[in-house]
């Protein structure tokens, strides 16, 4: 009898089909299948990291379906002719697990990623004719690559190759020359717009969130998930200048929220995710320690930690009631607008004093990364999106009064203006309304238009050529693409077929800090 069951069992096993109470070996699944490219770790190599902090992201469809039927345009083929409908469950539940320990990730591991291309030949001056300045570039997140956009022409310069999950914007050289991308797995990519070349990639992060440029174009630092860190890397070659793990006063370890440049400071502003701090880094060459700001952050009784750093890369922090999720900035970088976790309120830090000094309303999940500021019937305002309601908030930035609550069709993702438009563009990402986006005077506060220009379709994100002349906005799909339009008769004047574009960067704007433009 019982050799009549195991020989039934092995039967079964030969046959891929598995008695009713036996589980699939989905770690041995993993190995023999997605190992090759994806890494023994689960950390990703020539695949994407299978971890929940890099799968939790991903939008799109399901895992299980991605591991049945694959992911178009990349080399991930589908497996529901090879594993049963249990293992591929299992399967995708094991890659959604944890992994048992927080994986090393220190500067020899970054070393060892870091590929400078050998068929990189920097150009004299740019190889194409069009202004260097007025280049837009269109990150394409249906096949991962990008497209550099002549501003002028709106011909397609180069499509290259990104990493895999690009997010957040690109960030430029001061001169506008080249050009950073980051993916969601921590890679960095330099590209030279003169060359349109890619000039080499290094794996910063395991899990990261953002980038930032400095102010003088020497240092990029990339705020990370996994490990909890900031990588700086010189932009020349892109080999590791500081690797900074990021602990809370009380030894807490805690991610980044996001990490941007102000520009006027010569320092990297990051807030901390797990623990109700923001971090200050000096670039500037001479180092800290850190004006008369640095003391008085430390006057909330946490004296013990008023330990100077001097040097490049010198540290500074301030203490925030509760840790900050998303930020924003006023134009002179003075103050740091975050939002808390829970997303029902705007909170107003000094940098100068180093310390809170308001806090006001603001429900429904504050976009604040996507926050934009002009000036409005002789005083400045910022407008912010949120995430969970179908409403802009725009916020008088010397009374820290929210000022007007714009009702929209839905909750939306980004805004976006220039100096040269008396309109801002703001997008209804969620919900049915998802195909408009809202044209908003910036004066009156009022929507004075809403454009459909693909019924049914995510219409989103937009940006401006150098002279504000033209807009561009994203039709979010496999089969999208990007719309000009005029943005005085509002007009579409053109459309360009792209992959599922998202973000679009125009070098001036990035580089001037134009007024309209998010960090
Ligand atoms: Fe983003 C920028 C955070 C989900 C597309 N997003 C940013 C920035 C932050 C951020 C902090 C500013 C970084 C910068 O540019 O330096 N994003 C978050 C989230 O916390 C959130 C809600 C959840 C998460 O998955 O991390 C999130 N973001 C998304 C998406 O789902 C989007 C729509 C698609 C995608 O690519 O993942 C998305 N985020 C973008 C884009 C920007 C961005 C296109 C740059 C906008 C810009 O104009 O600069």
């Amino acid at each position: 009898m019982i050799r009549h069951i195991v020989s039934l069992s092995l039967l079964a096993l030969a046959s891929g089909v598995l008695p009713a109470n036996a589980s699939p070996d989905a770690a041995g699944i993993y190995a023999k299948n997605c190992a090759e490219c994806h890494a023994k770790t689960r950390l990703g190599g020539t695949g994407p990291a299978l971890i929940p902090q890099t799968l939790r992201r991903m939008r799109g469809p399901n895992l299980e379906a991605v591991i049945s039927t694959g992911r178009a345009a990349t080399q991930m083929p589908g497996y529901a002719a090879k594993l049963s409908a249990e293992e591929i469950t299992a399967l995708a539940s094991y890659i959604n697990t944890p992994l048992a320990e927080a994986p090393k990730w220190d500067a020899t591991d970054i070393e060892a990623t870091r590929a400078l291309r050998t068929d990189y030949i920097p150009a004299n001056a740019p190889v194409f004719s069009g202004d260097p300045m007025n280049i837009t570039l269109v990150v394409e997140t249906g096949d991962h690559h990008i497209s550099v956009l002549d501003g002028d022409s709106f011909a397609v310069l180069d499509r290259f190759a990104t990493p895999f999950a690009v997010h957040g914007g690109p960030k430029f050289s001061p001169d506008g020359r080249y050009v950073f991308v980051m993916s969601r797995d921590g890679w960095v990519q330099k590209y030279d717009i003169w060359s349109l070349h890619e000039v080499g990639r290094v794996r910063a992060g395991l899990n990261s969130r953002n980038i930032a440029m400095s102010s003088d174009g020497k240092w990029l630092a990339v705020s990370n998930y996994l490990p909890m860190s900031l990588t700086i890397l010189s932009t020349a070659d892109l080999s590791v200048a500081n690797i900074r793990e990021v602990r809370g006063f009380d030894g807490t370890p805690s991610r980044v929220s996001a990490v941007y440049q102000a520009p006027q400071r010569n320092s990297f502003v990051l807030a901390l995710k797990d623990t109700p701090e923001v971090w200050e880094i000096t670039t500037d060459p001479n180092g800290g320690p850190f004006h008369d700001g640095f003391v008085h952050s430390y006057e909330a009784g946490m004296n013990e930690a008023l330990v100077a750093e001097e040097g490049l890369f010198a540290r500074r922090r301030i203490p925030v009631k509760e840790p900050l999720d998303d930020f924003f900035f006023t134009p002179d970088y003075r103050n740091l607008i975050g939002t808390n976790r829970t997303g029902d309120k705007g909170v107003v830090v000094n940098l100068d004093v180093g310390r809170v000094i308001a806090e006001f309303p603001l429900p429904g999940m504050p976009h604040l990364g996507s926050g934009i500021t002009w000036q409005s019937q002789g005083r400045r305002v910022m407008a912010t999106p949120h995430l969970k309601e179908a409403a802009l908030s725009v916020i008088d930035i010397d009374t820290w009064k929210v000022i007007k609550t714009i009702k929209t069709d839905g909750p939306g993702f980004f805004l976006r203006s220039h100096e040269n438009t008396p309109y801002v563009w703001a997008d209804v990402f969620f919900g049915p309304h998802k195909d408009e986006i809202h044209i908003i005077d910036k004066q009156t506060l009022e929507i004075v238009k809403t454009l459909n220009p693909a019924p049914g379709k995510t219409v989103a994100h937009t940006e401006f050529t150098r002279d504000g002349k033209y807009a561009l906005v994203s039709i979010w799909e496999n089969d999208g693409a990007v719309i000009v339009y005029d943005t005085k008769t509002l007009r579409e004047v053109r459309r360009l077929p792209m992959n599922k574009p998202s973000g679009k960067y125009n070098v001036w704007n990035k580089i001037t800090f134009s007024d309209g433009t998010s960090h």
